[in-house]
């Protein structure tokens, strides 16, 4: 935190824009002022980014390396100047160069993007925390040219146009071509042997593919640590092949290096559904591999015995994307150490822990063994092994049972089952909130539960509070330091001090006001990026997250219609004023999900445009979600939406966000939202809808039927035809547009059953709570109370306290500060 003095700082910026861009500070650009101020920031991380490392050797650290495909970012800078104690000096300095607000210059810089979602955005406050409370720690990705998506709306629809994140280059990066390493596909493996006569592998005709890191700084909170975010690029071995070159053949020369670059080129935009492309299984063991080699290379340098491994070392698999790793440590052992099997084994075991994310069936990955096996012939021998040898260790715990080796095989039915393999090579295997690590157990993972109780654990997510509260919402987070002081930025638990101010009037007042200017921030960017005026004494009711069906975006809009509907009819009544905002993207590929957007684009322009509705009622999809505009939104909320189909949302993280910034929560006992009731008491909440357990009971017995709940419920019967009786279709579009919708909510479509996500099941449970909501709204003091205590009791759902657990239960890591 050895921050510069003002004037120097101004020196700085200047030199670095000068040299840069050969401009004097008057001259720059935005963008160039943006470059400058970060390339002077990494000037002054650099030093306490050099000693963490070495205090890490010096220390002999045990280190986690937190593998994981997606790292959702955001921006850099802000977070930066914050967490290294420069933010308010560096906004005074560019302010005094003239040189415009840092608020504006922050938003030169685009999102890294590289995660679809909750998962990847974890990662990246695991990563925040992880330096924050001083762990020994890699985040270990891919450097993705292109992230996620930028969503573009048109008339309606998804447009998907590819995000250039790399386009200005990417300041806080530093490539390390020294630490490059091997990747090798394909070719195939021969068994020899050696004087002794023992056997040995060798694998030959391999293409191979260089990968190079590149390195982030993560900064910790004001404690001189500064870790890394390590993602790797792909190069051909030799940029050229020569042999073709030489023999004029330079489009076959160049294919080589494109090839390798491909595997990088993109993020799949896939969230909880796999997508059994080669390309990814390739991303996955490129990574893996490079990490792994680095990994262990880096322990050997150290330590002379192998063995002890798993001292020093953790591999967390964020999901079953890393899974390969399993198999990666065994070959790296086996192969390039000399170690035996049995111990491999051991030291594998006792080196890997997964995170599952998800029980939709849809996202458990599997390979075809004929991919796996001609892309990873040596990867592939080994998985063969550890599943022949876990198949007899299920037969001695269970017997010969085929339904319970149909459940559990690593081999099964020509594929390779990623979960499996990661809970068998896993010490640790955990869920992401209390509910669902419960349904792993008891359901979904119960085989393996009965076998290994002891590898199950919950690790309940949380999320860093510092982009969520201090850099989101800083004029609350600067309120709170007023009140308790600034304890809160690293230990969350200390806005229970807050509570004692819910009776002081003035207090609550002064809460209400912050609210009141974050909702004029994000009526501003809704206007300047929407073109929507919307009014900022409504109910801003926000469902920002990926378009999905158990997601159930589908409720929403159906109680935004009945809502629509009962105005129609009671043209003289007064309801609460409410804008009801959407952000999420959908996977390219998802058409349901896409349908979706348009229908809810669609209810937006009937209902904004109808005067007769005075206002009352106005819809926002807000175009390209994504982490820097989230922050605009989490701060300006009064309800949050968490209504996903009780089982199915792991745990969620928006709700912990909202909360954090004062929304109360409309939700279903799903995920983390049982938890953040508990916290904040069910009166604070809007509960409603089925329970887990109930679900899971329908989905049994088969007995759900929707359409029975249509016939007998005409508010809903009416929501529901809207869809089909051209009420929401525009000019020139296809009056049956919305039938697809219509007709899986009733009927079931593409012999799927009807209302997989039973949303009329928990129709008029979520109508009744939505009433609630208004009444409560209706009487802002009230409101504004609940509101006020969701912040005192949001300490539990940082994400410090769940690396805390990890390093103390799961890692066992040692900090350094
Ligand atoms: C999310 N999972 C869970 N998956 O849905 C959410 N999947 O409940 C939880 O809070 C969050 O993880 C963090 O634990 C995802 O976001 C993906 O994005 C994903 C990506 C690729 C393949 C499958």
């Amino acid at each position: 935190m050895e921050t510069m003095d003002k004037e120097t700082l101004k020196e700085e910026i200047k030199k670095q824009i000068k040299y840069r861009f050969r401009k004097n500070i008057e001259d720059a650009s935005k963008q160039e002022v943006y470059q400058g101020i970060c390339y002077a920031l990494k000037e002054m991380i650099i030093d306490e980014w050099i000693d963490t490392h070495k205090k890490y050797e010096t220390l002999d650290s045990k280190m986690v390396y937190y593998l994981s495909m997606e790292f959702l970012m955001g921006r850099a800078l802000g977070n930066n100047l914050i967490n290294f104690g420069a933010y308010k000096e560096v906004a005074e300095v560019i302010e005094e160069l003239d040189a415009g607000d840092l608020y504006h210059i922050e938003e030169e810089e685009p999102d890294a993007a590289l995660g679809n979602g909750g998962l990847g955005r974890l990662a990246a406050c695991f990563m925040d925390s992880l330096a924050t409370l001083g762990y020994p720690a890699y985040g270990c990705g891919i450097r993705y040219r292109y992230g996620m998506f930028r969503q573009e709306i048109e008339n309606g629809y998804q447009k998907e146009m590819p995000d250039e994140w790399l386009k200005n280059g990417n300041p806080f990066e530093i490539e390390r071509p020294e630490y490059a390493v091997e990747i090798k596909f394909g070719g195939h493996v021969d068994a020899e042997y050696n004087e002794n006569g023992k056997m040995y592998f060798v694998h030959r005709d391999y293409e191979s593919i260089q990968a190079v890191p590149f390195d982030m700084p993560i900064v910790g909170y004001q404690n001189g640590v500064v870790n890394t975010l390590r993602v790797w690029d792909a190069r051909p071995m030799h940029s050229f092949d020569l042999d073709s070159f030489d023999r004029g053949n330079y489009a076959k020369a160049r294919e080589n290096k494109n090839n390798a670059r491909s595997i990088v080129e993109v993020l799949y935009p896939n969230d909880n559904h796999e997508t059994g492309k080669q390309l990814r299984l390739k991303q996955q063991y490129f990574f893996v591999s490079a990490s792994l080699q680095t990994a262990v290379k880096k322990y050997m340098q150290r330590h002379d015995n192998i063995c002890g491994l798993a001292d020093k070392v953790c591999f967390q698999l964020n999901d079953t994307h890393p899974t390969v790793a399993v198999a990666e440590l065994m070959r790296i052992l086996m192969d390039e150490y000399g170690v035996e099997w049995e111990q491999a084994w051991k030291i594998t075991t006792k080196c890997c822990a997964y995170t599952n994310h998800t029980i939709m069936a849809e996202a458990l990955e599997k390979w075809p063994i004929a991919l796996f096996s001609s892309l990873l012939p040596r990867v592939y021998q080994i998985v063969e092994e550890i599943h022949r040898r876990f198949t007899e260790e299920i037969k001695a715990f269970f017997g010969d049972d085929q339904d319970i080796l149909s459940r559990m095989s690593i081999l099964y039915d020509g594929q390779v089952h990623m979960a499996r393999l990661a809970i068998a090579g896993s010490f640790s295997v955990n869920g992401v909130a209390r509910l669902h690590t419960e349904i792993l157990k008891n359901q979904e993972l119960s085989d393996f539960y009965k076998l290994t109780p002891e590898k199950f654990n919950n690790k309940t997510n949380g999320i860093t509070q510092r982009r969520f509260l201090v850099h989101g919402n800083p004029e609350l987070s600067d309120w709170i330091t007023k009140q308790i002081g600034a304890g809160f930025i690293t230990n969350l638990p200390e806005l229970e001090k807050l509570t004692a101010l819910a009776d002081d009037k003035k207090k609550m007042k002064e809460f209400a006001e912050i609210k009141a200017n974050n909702k004029k921030r994000l009526a501003a960017y809704i206007q300047e990026h929407n073109g929507i005026e919307i009014n900022v004494n409504s109910m801003i009711d926000c469902q920002v997250k990926r378009l999905h069906e158990y997601k159930r975006q589908m409720l929403n809009i159906l109680y935004v219609i009945t809502l629509y509907q009962e105005m129609k009819e009671n043209p003289g009544k007064k309801y609460c004023p409410r804008t009801v905002l959407f952000g999420a993207k959908s996977a390219p590929g998802y058409e349901r999900a896409k349908l979706i957007i348009k229908l809810i684009n669609n209810v937006a322009d009937t209902v904004n445009n109808d005067k007769s509705i005075k206002n009352q009622l106005k819809v926002v999809f807000i175009e390209d979600y994504k982490v820097s505009n989230a922050e605009l939104i989490f701060a300006a909320a009064d309800l949050s939406e968490q209504i996903s189909t009780a089982s199915k949302e792991a745990s969620g993280t928006g709700n912990m966000k909202f909360m954090l910034n004062g929304a109360i929560t409309i939700g279903t006992m799903d995920g983390a939202n049982v938890e953040i009731v508990e916290e904040v008491g069910r009166e604070n909440a809007f509960v409603f809808g089925l329970s887990s357990d109930q679900v899971i009971e329908y989905e049994h017995n088969g007995q759900y039927k929707a359409i029975e709940i249509y016939n007998e419920n005409p508010k809903l019967k009416k929501a529901l035809d809207s869809l089909v009786d051209g009420t929401f279709i525009k000019e020139g579009e296809d009056k049956n547009l919305f039938q697809g919708l219509h007709q899986a909510l009733l009927y079931g479509q593409h012999s799927n059953i009807a209302d997989r996500y039973f949303v009329l099941a928990d129709y008029d449970s979520y109508m009744d709570a939505q009433k609630q909501a208004e009444e409560l709204y209706m009487n802002p003091e009230e409101w504004n109370r609940k509101a006020f205590l969701n912040v005192c009791h949001a300490g539990k759902f940082s994400s410090d306290r769940t690396i805390e657990e990890y390093a103390s239960e799961i890692w066992r890591l040692k900090s350094i500060i």
